[in-house]
């Protein structure tokens, strides 16, 4: 395939060291490197994921796990109590890092134009960002959606220049399916997915047919085949099934 699928798990602030333990005891028997595994555990488990990986290193010798970040500060470094920067999640072994979920947009004030900043600053430190776009459902309601999300894709383009897209993932994450148990549609994500792929392949052809764009919004086992399966959707970024060991496991297999 021209774009290798990606799973990424944000385990948001749930999770353990156990539950990390639990997902590398499964993690030896996918076997496959035809899909990309992200973890994003919150920042303090990141050291324990990390030595844990490599402890298992040869027995995942056949798959691509990775580390990620939940967020990073959009300053490099300093004082800012609390925060921390993309050259820390790079020292721990990310290589990921989630920009502008919603829940960081809704609930910490995180505007587009912050959101563009972090976006900038993973790439800075060489961190790829895993970017979250998604509509809310008045939005959808009102015939909005394509507007919400071309307008916090432009966020990014118009600070960074078109080119800001070359290194990243994009999560498609419509707000009324996150957490609620209720996923889009497999057409509604294909739908969405496809208007991403046209807007960035109006700003660069190759970045369009490259960029993976995932899906988010209660995804599991029941229902990701349908999701995976569109021509646009290449993977999932994966929150309340990514807690469950083999459930997680097995939306792997599936992409
Ligand atoms: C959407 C998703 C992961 P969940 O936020 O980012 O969470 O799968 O629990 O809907």
């Amino acid at each position: 395939a021209l774009r290798r699928p990606m799973v990424a798990a944000n385990w948001k602030m749930d999770g353990s060291q156990q539950l990390a333990n639990e997902l590398f005891d499964k993690f030896k028997q996918l076997k496959d490197d035809s899909v990309e595994v992200v973890l994003c555990p919150p920042s303090i488990y990141l050291d324990s994921v990390q030595k844990l990986h490599e402890a298992n290193r040869e027995a995942l010798s056949d798959c691509l796990v990775r580390l990620g970040g939940q967020n990073l500060s959009h300053h490099e470094f300093g004082a800012y109590t609390g925060e921390i920067s993309g050259k820390m999640l790079k020292e721990f072994g990310c290589s990921y890092v989630i920009i502008g979920h919603s829940e960081r947009r809704r609930m910490y004030g995180e505007t587009s134009d912050i959101v563009a900043d972090k976006f900038a600053m993973a790439q800075k430190v060489g961190l790829t960002p895993i970017l979250c776009v998604g509509e809310s459902l008045p939005a959808r309601e009102a015939n909005r959606t394509f507007e919400v999300i071309a307008g916090e894709l432009d966020a990014v383009i118009k600070k960074h220049g078109t080119l800001a897209f070359d290194n990243a993932v994009i999560a498609y994450e419509p707000l009324w399916a996150i957490g609620t148990g209720k996923s889009a549609t497999p057409e509604q994500a294909q739908e969405v997915h496809a208007y991403i792929r046209r807007r960035l392949s109006e700003v660069s052809p190759y970045i369009g047919e490259n960029i993976r764009i995932l899906y988010g919004g209660s995804v599991k086992a029941s229902n990701a085949a349908d999701l995976f399966a569109q021509p646009d959707v290449d993977g999932g970024l994966v929150g309340g099934a990514s807690l469950n060991a083999s459930e997680f496991t097995t939306l792997c297999r599936i992409a």
